[in-house]
């Protein structure tokens, strides 16, 4: 149910259930948890993107699995949604969303739940929760207030409107709007530039910030020190500083 190819430094995890927008089975869920994990683990892997085929990026849980079902909803989410979205977080890589059409429901939890949203002119944001009576899941209520502000985020969980690529652009949903003729060109484009960066100050870089939302100025103050630290006895640094008195590019290895 999904594709999964590393190239140049780059992972690519294709969500592969075109007839179905891409919408979310079990089987689903533990391969992208799989590919994650791969993906994070190998040192080949210094860039990430999650993206879908066909017209949609994710429809979230695909609702015609779950008829004449009996669900406990909360053990659902925490089997098969809560592992995923942990599985991004905790992936010390940059992860991109190449947000390819549709994102909905648990999709657009799934794309807030990456660090950067590449999303083709074509592709919407909707809510959806709404529309069927439930309530924003897969970290729907953590990113997106984040991302937007509380008040964005009430009204888009709220009334589950759709949001183009421009208004979510305009909000901070997107990072960048890509034509859709080239969108594959571009989100690898944009990848490649990433792949080349100090991967291990990316990595630090994830877990400082995404504290930082959540910890007072002396904390933080303390845990940037703990990282920079780290980022200070790595190989990329030392490359850093001595391409800045040569006069020349820096060749980083992810080191
Ligand atoms: C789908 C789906 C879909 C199956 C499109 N399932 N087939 C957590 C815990 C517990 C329970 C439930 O879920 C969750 C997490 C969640 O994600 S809840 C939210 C679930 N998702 C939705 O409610 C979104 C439902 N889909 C839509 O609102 C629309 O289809 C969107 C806005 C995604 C796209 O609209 P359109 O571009 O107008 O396309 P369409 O509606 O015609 O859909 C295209 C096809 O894809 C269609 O199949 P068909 O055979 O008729 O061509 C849809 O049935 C199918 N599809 N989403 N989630």
């Amino acid at each position: 149910t999904i594709l999964y190819d590393v190239m140049e430094g780059i992972a690519t995890i294709t969500l592969n259930r075109p007839e179905k927008f891409n919408a979310f089975t079990e089987k689903m869920h533990k391969e992208i948890i799989d590919a994650l994990k791969q993906a994070g683990k190998s040192s080949d892997v210094r860039c990430l993107i999650i993206t879908g085929t066909g017209k949609a990026f994710n429809a979230g849980q695909d609702l015609s699995d779950m008829q004449g079902v009996e669900v406990d909803f909360g053990e659902f989410l925490r089997k098969r949604y809560n592992p995923m979205i942990m599985q991004i977080r905790n992936t010390e890589k940059p992860v991109i969303a190449a947000v390819n059409g549709v994102a909905a429901g648990a999709g657009m939890s799934l794309a807030l739940a990456c660090d950067i949203r590449l999303v083709s002119e074509k592709a919407f944001f909707t809510n959806a929760f709404i529309n069927i009576g439930l309530v924003p899941d897969s970290g729907g209520c953590y990113f997106l207030p984040r991302i937007v502000g509380i008040g964005k985020a009430l009204e888009l969980a709220m009334t589950g409107e759709k949001i183009s690529a421009e208004e979510a652009y305009r909000i901070g949903l997107a990072n960048k709007i890509c034509s859709a003729e080239n969108f594959e060109a571009e989100v690898k484009e944009y990848a490649a530039r990433l792949a080349k960066l100090p991967t291990k100050s990316i990595g630090l870089i994830k877990r400082a910030m995404y504290k930082g939302v959540e910890m007072n100025l002396e904390e933080t103050l303390e845990y940037e020190a703990y990282c920079q630290d780290i980022a200070g006895s790595t190989a990329d640094h030392k490359e850093g500083v001595q391409a800045f008195l040569e006069k020349r590019s820096p060749v980083f290895t992810g080191k």
